[in-house]
């Protein structure tokens, strides 16, 4: 099945509540970029990729279309059902750029998909669950907020809620996880998220002063030898984000015993086959990880509910979902919902998910 036409388009997403606050980003609306592929037999697939602004890591929109009009004309005749080969002509075609590279990647799953009549959970080795547990991520907000937004996705049935900090004094990063902590106690499992915004001296100060409490600690310091660096003096487990950019990174830490787990996003690390290879080292070592995207609409968030169901259980932190924080669905029937805290598996072929086309006005590009 060969790829006949590439097209890309860039679309809006505003955010819900008007903003979202992280330790290095402000973001007020996102800007995604859908690709779509269509087959020699007439089928269509459907990628996505969202940054989450442009300061949150080394990527951002205009860039994502930038490297997918680069590559594109040397995909047009590639085989969708050999998706590593696909990457092997991707990587042919641009160093890095590995979230772009994920849209196409992700589509030509849908695509494959779409052809055999399985399910992507299925072509990545076989979904364990029809219902994928979720968390829910708040922004960095002020201790009360943040609690009784914690008290109120408990209600909601989410397993895991993610606290966001950083970015202003310490102490009120501590004032947030003591509160959170004294609200919900051991009923959900607790992470708390620097986003690269805490120096070496903050992160060891929170987790000192937190130290009675059960959270993991997410990407605290801006990179990994600065994690490394404080590793043995924290009081938590700790977990790599935004600097688990490559498997050549992910198998480092593992190996290494620098971390315990991973926030892990498909479009960073290069689409649905290379976070297949990051579940399977995680499994090897028994690494607890995640399976989000950083933002994006049915389409990615599909893509990640698949491959978090054919996780291992009690390695898997859940898959975060932006649909929270946006309105409205590209599929208006079959779009991704958290519901209690979890998310429906969509029946397959493919993502499960056929976006209304009409959303997508402005054309970027076609091949
Ligand atoms: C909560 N997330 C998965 C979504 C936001 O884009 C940031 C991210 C994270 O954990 O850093
Ligand atoms: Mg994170």
């Amino acid at each position: 099945m060969k790829i006949s036409k590439l097209t890309i388009y860039q679309h809006d997403l505003p955010v819900k509540g008007g903003s979202y606050r992280m330790a290095n980003a402000l973001v007020t609306s996102l800007d995604t970029t859908l690709v779509k592929l269509e087959s020699d037999c007439g089928l269509v697939g459907w990628g996505e990729t969202c940054p989450v602004g442009s300061t949150y890591a080394p990527s951002h929109a205009a860039g994502a279309r930038a490297a997918l009009v680069e590559m594109a004309p040397g995909i047009i005749g590639a085989d969708a059902t050999q998706p590593l080969l696909l990457h092997r002509r991707m990587d042919g075609l641009l160093n890095g750029h590995n979230y772009a590279k994920a849209a196409i990647d992700i589509a030509a799953y849908d695509l494959l998909g779409k052809k055999t009549g399985l399910s992507v959970a299925t072509l990545l080795g076989g979904a364990v669950t029809d219902r994928v547990p979720s968390y829910y991520a708040s922004a960095v907000g002020e201790p009360d907020e943040i609690a009784r937004i914690a008290a109120d996705k408990l209600a909601q049935g989410f397993p895991r809620m993610q606290i966001k900090i950083s970015g202003r004094p310490v102490e009120i990063d501590i004032a947030v996880v003591r509160k959170v902590w004294e609200t919900v106690g051991t009923k959900m499992r607790l992470a708390v998220d620097g986003n690269r915004g805490l120096t070496t001296r903050d992160a060891l100060r929170l987790s000192r002063e937190c130290a009675d409490i059960p959270f993991i600690l997410e990407q605290p310091c801006d990179s990994l030898d600065e994690i490394a660096a404080i590793r043995q003096q924290l009081h938590h487990p700790i977990y790599i984000d935004e600097s688990a950019i490559d498997l050549a990174t992910v198998i480092r830490a593992a190996a290494g015993g620098l971390v315990d787990g991973f926030g892990m996003k498909v479009t960073r690390i290069g689409g649905l086959m290379p976070m297949a290879s990051f579940r399977d080292i995680c499994e090897a070592r028994n690494l607890h990880h995640t399976s989000d995207d950083s933002w994006g609409g049915d389409i990615i968030a599909a893509a990640c509910v698949h491959l978090g169901a054919t996780v291992k259980p009690k390695l898997f932190e859940g898959a975060w979902l932006a649909q929270p924080y946006i309105e409205g669905h590209y599929d208006s029937k079959n779009g991704i919902v958290i519901k209690d805290g979890h998310i429906k598996l969509p029946s397959g072929p493919g993502l499960g998910v056929v976006p209304d086309e009409g959303l997508f006005t402005n054309q970027v590009a076609s091949f």
